[in-house]
């Protein structure tokens, strides 16, 4: 087992007779994800609950810490990627305390340390949005704190969850737990994917028996070089794979995906022969399609497939 994940709500504050983000967080202690097991804490809302985690880590190690909060105006979750150095309560916390604007330590904003651009954020329950303003509450504060006493270990992924009224979310618990798991895999590697077009058809490619996938579908391509981006990557890749000398045109987009060992994020682009008869170097068959049904395809390339028939 990895050590577990750090996961906290807070109590009701305010007029709220209820807090989504407490109730949240208890609903999933014990879980375990990616090896780890989740730790939960409901955290007062106050100076007190505001410094839990920061002091807590200082003496335990953990995989990763989500902080999990209500934004009761917000309409879609927050994922809260600055803690700004400054307090300014529009009502007092839950022990009488009322701060108005002052800063936290004097040392400027700290920022979240996770890196959401791998994290297919529109594909996540409920629309995560990335946010740069955790309000100038104990939200805001508790991320500041926990954020400062990480300051010597940037490689634990940390950040705050702010979530919208519990009517506004279709499976809060789901999200969560989706944003444990991005905060646990490994970091994405990048791939271009060719769409090569020609006479209307698009190439698919079987990987041949000796390859990672074998006998699956896909569309030719691979990992960036140092250096490389999509388009000078697809024009070596497919020079490699198929001998083919191919000009790169329109982007059809990204899609990220999970392998489980590894997560790729496929970068694809329309690609048209120049010159060169196919030769096959890493597959041992390829088909011609008009649509996306006519060979299994591996992982993520069937809505690529998808994609390319609609277009
Ligand atoms: N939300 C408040 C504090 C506790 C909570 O759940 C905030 O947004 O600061």
């Amino acid at each position: 087992m990895q050590p577990p994940v750090l996961v906290t709500g807070f109590e009701p504050f305010g007029n709220h007779l209820v807090n989504i983000s407490g109730e949240v967080a208890s609903a999933i202690d014990g879980r375990i994800i990616r090896n780890s097991k989740i730790e939960s804490h409901v955290l007062s809302v106050d100076e007190t609950g505001s410094m839990f985690a920061g002091k807590l880590i200082q003496s335990r190690d953990f995989s990763a810490i989500v902080h999990i909060g209500l934004a009761e105006n917000a309409e879609l979750p927050r994922v809260e990627m600055r803690a700004k150095d400054i307090l300014d309560f529009r009502i007092p916390d839950n022990s009488g305390r009322q701060i108005r604007d002052e800063k936290i330590s004097g040392d400027g904003d700290l920022f979240s340390t996770i890196n959401p651009n791998d994290w297919d954020l529109n594909g996540m329950i409920d629309h995560p949005i990335i946010s740069n303003d955790a309000g100038e509450f104990l939200c805001n504060e508790t991320l500041y704190r926990t954020l400062l006493a990480l300051k010597s270990n940037k490689k634990i992924p940390c950040f705050f969850l702010h979530l919208p009224l519990r009517e506004k979310l279709t499976d809060p618990i789901g999200l969560v737990i989706e944003c444990i798991d991005r905060m646990l895999r490994p970091e994405c590697l990048d791939v271009g994917a060719g769409a090569i077009i020609s006479d209307g058809k698009f190439l698919a490619a079987r990987r041949a028996p000796s390859e990672k996938h074998a006998g699956w579908w896909e569309f030719p391509g691979g990992k960036f070089e140092d250096g490389e981006d999509a388009r000078a990557c697809l024009v070596r890749e497919i020079s490699e794979e198929l001998e083919l000398e191919v000009s790169v045109h329109d982007k059809i987009g990204i899609w990220i995906f999970d392998h489980g060992d590894v997560v790729v994020r496929l970068h694809v682009y329309v690609c048209k022969i120049e010159s060169g008869e196919i030769v096959l170097n890493v597959h041992d068959k390829i088909k011609w399609c008009t649509g996306p049904d006519e060979v299994p395809w591996l992982g993520p390339d069937f809505k690529i497939a998808e994609a390319i028939s609609a277009r």
